[in-house]
């Protein structure tokens, strides 16, 4: 698979946040998150039509906390907490828009589609076609972004090793379920080398 038309192809970084990784393991650790920056910063040194980035921003008695209403996670992400900040050498000056979600106590947002959801006609007026999503979790933040987009008629892809994705059964979420269904709704996973390589291809 070749991604054509770069210049109507956005990089957009899911809750790329040490509130899912290793340095918060109080928080939602997902194996492997740490490890997935140098990949996203090889995405992030390539030329793309726009550079987005979500962040998960919780306030101290958020909904989906244990405890509250939907008590599905541990405190994750809270507003100006260790947690919310992105992970350690994360190119994020590179972020053109931070879209900041969550924030609301008694609503979830796990995509940006679902805080903003003038994201997508934000696209369409710049004449996007092709959005690469990547970030954590694979399974959860990253699939319902890439779903959505997908729905919106954008061709979407999920690069593969710059994400990393955790089962959480109390909520129903699923890696190899996630997976599936976006391979059904034609999302597809290619490593950060094919992406690279297809980018060096028209360049
Ligand atoms: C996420 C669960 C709760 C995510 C955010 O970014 O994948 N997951 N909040
Ligand atoms: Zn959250």
């Amino acid at each position: 698979m070749r991604i054509t038309n770069w210049d109507r192809t956005v990089l957009l970084v899911v809750d790329a946040q040490c509130g899912f990784s290793e340095l918060c393991p109080q928080e939602l650790p997902v194996p492997g998150g740490l490890a997935i920056v140098p990949a996203i910063n090889r995405l992030l040194d390539l030329n793309w039509a726009r550079v987005d980035a979500s962040q998960d921003w919780h306030p101290p008695d958020h909904c989906s906390f244990y405890g509250q209403r939907d008590n599905l996670y541990p405190p994750h992400c809270v507003q100006e907490s260790r947690g919310a900040e992105f992970l350690p050498g994360l190119r994020s000056d590179r972020f053109h828009t931070i879209w900041r979600k969550g924030f609301l106590r008694d609503r979830d947002a796990y995509a940006i589609t679902a805080q903003h959801p003038e994201y997508v006609g934000l696209l369409q007026a710049a004449h996007i076609e092709n959005v690469v999503v990547c970030g954590l979790a694979k399974n959860i933040c990253v699939f319902y972004t890439a779903r959505d987009l997908r729905k919106a008629g954008f061709h979407v892809i999920i690069a593969d090793d710059a994400s990393a994705g955790i089962d959480v059964p109390a909520a129903g979420l699923y890696q190899e379920q996630a997976r599936r269904e976006a391979e059904q709704l034609g999302i597809l996973y290619l490593n950060t080398a094919d992406i690279i390589a297809s980018y060096l291809a028209q360049h």
